[in-house]
């Protein structure tokens, strides 16, 4: 008897258990059919893609006594495809979900924003719900941001199935789209958007749903809503993302290292042997700016949007092996209740006694831990060229992650480098993709051109491959999300590359976050206001604390771009 959590074994479903855990809420999973009759109330944190989710319940025989059990008037509540399955059909997939809600699930338009709608948006109370003659909004807060990640919802449209919309129970804008962000009839509840990775609104939402009494989770039949209509501009927030380079120190030890241009060693000393009069040049030790998890809470309480853990030295292991790694990650999602990507050898790889270990399931070991993403750096750029030599893909990590965990579970971090040409003389294969110095830039830039080059294994190999051609290549094999690096910006303040960032943001329609070379908080405002991008990501100045994320913040409201406050 009790709370349980359905999962249907391919989902990342750790964040909900670890956001119970820290609320006090003890849980048991579903593990078979039978369990379902010991339930007296139910959360499926149905995270990742329908048609996987679909076919997981139907082969594990969940699917009919999930129906089963919603039918029986228990508790039910649903988080993104947890709440989708309720609906008749998706876009997504050809298998029918579980036909509740008699209405479909479609895409969104992405003829003129990037799809999935990925980051902090807001919940708009549809006013049945607010003057149902009670005072329970499930805890939903119109002021309160909530994190959603989806490239399908459920179209709010008053006019076409007004019995659908009985369900509805808030409203979310996505550029002029307004789609339904959570349903509410009878025992059922269910939100598009994830409670548990809300930051403190989300907690509260999920504490207040398992804190009532099982009678208050019968609604009365919900009369219609009054319609609503899209408003002038939509609320998703510009997101602001904590970044931490992890790799071994000299001593052993995992710690939180910035680099200058991936340089993350200090500047190499020159000390004068005692026995002789000969200098000698020795390498500096890695930088340690911290330790991992307690920088990822610090940043989380100062209102991060996101986090990044980068395990920067894993193409010298098999990550599986990387325990430290792994556990850094774990202990890491206990502690932070907003996105967390982890990124640094996300490839297939073979262990020391010639196990093959696929990507997905090296991607499945850091999502177990609580990784809500993950993100491929070297292995996306071998993809691409594979891509463009031959056509093939279908069976790369990219691929197969996104197939199981949906798209928008998989990052691709490019980490380019300048390539100068001499313009005159230039007429190699980027010609079209030259950038040229702007005469007020930095000085160094000044009278220059260039295409931008990609790298692997951080920067240490370059590639014939232009950052163009990867970041079109890998949204054609089904990346979610496109991190823009720059080595020549990386930890030199300068601000970011523009110029770089806007080449990939105008050619793609996913999502992309700017990183490298933040040196102050008008830098961030310089990008949203320059470029198109969803996000910007900084480390050196977060580590070093010469701007506080709250800053950053103050700095984008008072520019009027819109950054998530964070409830205290
Ligand atoms: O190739 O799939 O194993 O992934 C390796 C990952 O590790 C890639 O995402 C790659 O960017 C990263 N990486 C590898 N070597 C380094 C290094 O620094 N030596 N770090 C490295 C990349 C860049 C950003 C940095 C921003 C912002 N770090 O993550 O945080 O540039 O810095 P700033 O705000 O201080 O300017 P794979």
């Amino acid at each position: 008897m009790g709370l349980y959590l359905l999962d249907y074994g391919a989902g990342n479903v750790q964040s909900l258990a670890n956001s119970l855990t820290k609320l006090g809420h003890k849980f048991t999973w579903i593990s078979q059919p039978s369990d379902f009759a010991k339930a007296t109330s139910l959360v499926f944190p149905g995270v990742g893609a329908f048609e996987t989710a679909i076919q997981h319940l139907t082969d594990r025989g969940l699917l009919e006594p999930l129906r089963e059990y919603i039918n029986s008037g228990r508790p039910y509540f649903g988080i993104c495809i947890g709440m989708q399955v309720l609906f008749e059909s998706s876009d997504e997939s050809p298998s029918k979900g579980l036909g509740i809600i008699p209405y479909h699930i479609s895409r969104f338009d992405d003829s003129n924003k990037s799809v999935p709608h990925m980051g902090w948006n807001t919940a708009d109370l549809l006013s049945t719900a607010t003057f149902s003659g009670t005072q329970d909004t499930e805890g939903i807060q119109e002021s309160s941001y909530y994190y959603f990640v989806h490239s399908y919802c459920a179209k709010y449209d008053h006019e076409k199935n007004p019995k659908a919309m009985e369900w509805a129970y808030t409203t979310t804008q996505y550029g002029d789209e307004l789609f339904i962000s959570s349903v509410r009839k009878n025992n059922v509840f269910g939100t598009q958007f994830h409670p548990e990775k809300s930051g403190i609104a989300g907690l509260k939402l999920i504490d207040e749903w398992l804190s009532k009494p099982e009678s208050a989770h019968t609604h009365a039949p919900p009369s219609i809503p009054t319609p609503v209509t899209p408003r002038p501009e939509h609320r998703l927030t510009k997101r602001i993302v904590a970044c931490m380079d992890v790799r071994a120190n000299d001593d052993g030890d995992l710690v939180v290292t910035k680099g200058d241009q991936y340089d993350v060693r200090e500047k190499s000393a020159t000390s004068l042997s005692s026995s002789s009069s000969i200098k000698a040049t020795t390498a500096g030790a890695v930088r340690n700016l911290g330790k991992p998890v307690s920088l990822a809470s610090k940043y989380y309480s100062s209102g991060a949007d996101e986090l990044c853990l980068l395990n920067i030295t894993s193409f010298r292991h098999s990550p599986l092996h990387d325990q430290p790694m792994l556990a850094v990650v774990r202990a890491a999602a206990e502690e932070i209740f907003v996105p967390l990507t982890i990124g640094g050898g996300i490839k297939d790889t073979v262990d020391p006694d010639g196990t093959k270990r696929p990507a997905l399931e090296v991607a499945s070991a850091y999502f177990r831990a609580g990784a809500d993403k993950v993100s491929i750096g070297s292995e996306a750029v071998y993809a691409v060229e594979k891509l463009l030599a031959t056509g093939e893909k279908g069976n790369g990590a990219i691929e197969t992650i996104a197939h199981a965990y949906g798209k928008q579970a998989v990052v691709v971090s490019i980490d380019p480098r300048r390539a100068y040409v001499n313009p005159e003389t230039y007429n190699g294969p980027y010609k079209n993709e030259l950038v040229y110095g702007k005469p007020d830039g930095p000085e160094k830039e000044r009278g220059q051109a260039w295409w931008y080059q990609c790298t692997v294994s951080g920067g240490r190999e370059n590639r014939p491959l232009s950052v163009l051609q990867l970041a079109k290549g890998v949204e054609e094999l089904g990346a979610g999300e496109i991190l823009v690096n720059s080595i020549d910006r990386d930890g030199t303040g300068l601000g970011f590359d523009l110029d770089l960032v806007n080449l990939v943001r105008k050619n793609v329609k996913i999502p992309v976050v700017a990183s490298s070379g933040a040196g102050s908080a008008g830098h961030f405002v310089d990008v949203f206001r320059e470029t198109d991008v969803e996000a910007a990501l900084a480390a050196g100045i977060f580590h070093r604390e010469e701007v506080r994320i709250e800053e950053v913040k103050e700095a984008l409201r008072s520019a009027g771009i819109n950054a998530r406050v964070v409830p205290q």
